[in-house]
């Protein structure tokens, strides 16, 4: 060869969709690829942007494997650029071929630097050595995978080993933990994060504790979701309770925070549980009514099977099913995030419930896209969630408990919202 390296440009056709998806299995093909052809890596930088594709590079020492796919267009562009006589580019593609199970192909060589084209000058680096060292040859490769979750403007991203713990297509939704890099591991359902071990507790504790203590003696309390186990978790540190009924439609998110997710999982056995795998929505229309002191809506976004959760025969099936006095608290979305679904929930939770009886209190959710959340809670009860609590008995609480998040300071404050918010509400 009388140039400096060789570039393939290939075009995959007619892959397996479900693997063009897969962030972990495509990285791990890539770098298994490079290897395979005799390549030293340096580093692997994935992302996977939601819903369908992902994009990545794994640098080598001797250039770059590239790839991006459109899984709906059973597709992927694949450069595959070495340099040097010891890589073998070919190898590469043989390998991600089977791995992407493609059913036709076809690629382009290109020579690149060709050496009749080029001077060979007597550059010297030697006093840049010294500090190119610390960049040359890390001898560990450095992977880079990113987990991203968003809507069509905005994001968050975090990055994982690449490694998934767990992963299913159970009938309602996909399930994954990942190990994320900097906050333990993280639990999602169709690419959206649903909890990660770090930061869990402020959503867990803000969504449980603000509604609890203005109730004050929770016994018989409705959890709808939650399949991960963190709101139980919270509820169980009440002493006044005695049966915890929780309906959450997918045992898969069960099964993967029982295998991997033991902080959250920990009160699966508790025998005031009983833990009924099934529709929530129908639940509560079947209901009994005046049988729940309170009832906490822990679902996902308003997508999939969640959406039910944000209508109004809902939230009217779980006043009737509510005792005198009791209160509902959901996760209520975020107002700069989902903007829609935050309103329209608090509108749907005042027609049923009455203006004066819904509260709104936010916190930072900070893996959730733009790490503002909120908990809207109804009251079906002449007290307001806000005031009518016991400061002293909210501060002993979350001292006993070992609380991360909730303090009685931060029970008042929660409520207090910012003017845009307060507009987007309609409050004064
Ligand atoms: N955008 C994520 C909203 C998810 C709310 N529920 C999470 C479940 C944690 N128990």
């Amino acid at each position: 060869m009388n140039a400096l390296g060789r570039h393939i440009l290939v075009e995959f056709i007619g892959c397996s969709s479900e693997v063009l998806n897969d962030v972990s299995a495509i990285e791990k093909s890539m770098v298994f690829a490079a290897q395979d052809a005799g390549a030293t890596v340096i580093q692997s930088s994935f992302h996977h942007f939601s819903p369908f594709g992902v994009s990545g590079v794994v640098v080598i020492q001797e250039s770059h494997l590239a790839i991006h796919t459109w899984p709906e267009y059973q597709y992927a562009a694949v450069d595959l650029f070495t340099c040097g006589e010891s890589v073998d580019p070919w190898v590469s593609f043989d390998h991600l071929k089977k791995a992407f199970q493609a059913q036709n192909q076809s690629a382009l060589e290109m020579h690149r630097g060709s050496l009749s084209m080029l001077n060979r000058v007597n550059f010297d680096a030697k006093d840049a050595r010294s500090e190119m060292e610390t960049y040359l040859t890390p001898g560990k490769l450095e992977r880079c995978t990113w987990f991203t979750d968003k809507d069509e403007n905005q994001a968050l991203s975090l990055r994982y080993t690449g490694d998934v713990l767990f992963q299913e297509k159970s009938p309602f939704q996909k399930v994954r933990v990942l190990q994320t890099q900097s906050h333990g591991k993280m639990l999602a359902i169709n690419n959206m994060v649903m909890c990660t071990e770090r930061d869990e507790f402020h959503y867990h504790e803000m969504l449980v504790h603000p509604a609890l203590q203005a109730h004050g003696n929770p016994k018989k309390v409705l959890v709808i979701g939650g399949g991960d186990g963190g709101t139980i978790r919270e509820i169980f540190k009440y002493d006044s309770i005695e049966k915890v009924v929780m309906v959450e439609i997918d045992e898969a998110v069960v099964r993967a925070s029982k295998a991997h997710l033991p902080t959250l999982s920990c009160e699966f056995s508790n025998p005031k549980l009983e833990l009924l795998i099934d529709d929530g929505i129908q639940y509560v229309a079947n209901a009994a009514p005046e049988s729940f002191d309170a009832i906490i809506v822990d679902g996902s976004d308003p997508v999939g099977p969640a959406k039910g959760l944000f209508s109004v025969e809902f939230y009217r099936n779980c006043e009737r099913a509510l005792k005198k006095g009791g209160v509902v608290a959901t996760q209520g979305e975020s107002p700069m995030f989902h903007e829609q679904a935050f309103v329209e929930l608090n509108a749907c939770l005042k027609e049923i419930f009455g203006e004066k009886k819904v509260h709104c209190a936010l916190f930072h959710a900070t893996t959730y896209p733009s790490g503002m959340w909120s908990a809207q809670i109804a009251v079906k009860g002449d007290y307001s969630p806000s005031k009518d609590f016991s400061e002293e008995k909210a501060k002993l609480f979350s001292r006993e408990k070992g609380l991360k998040y909730y303090n009685e300071e931060l029970h008042s404050a929660a409520f207090k919202l910012p003017t845009f918010v307060r507009q987007l509400l309609n409050e004064k």
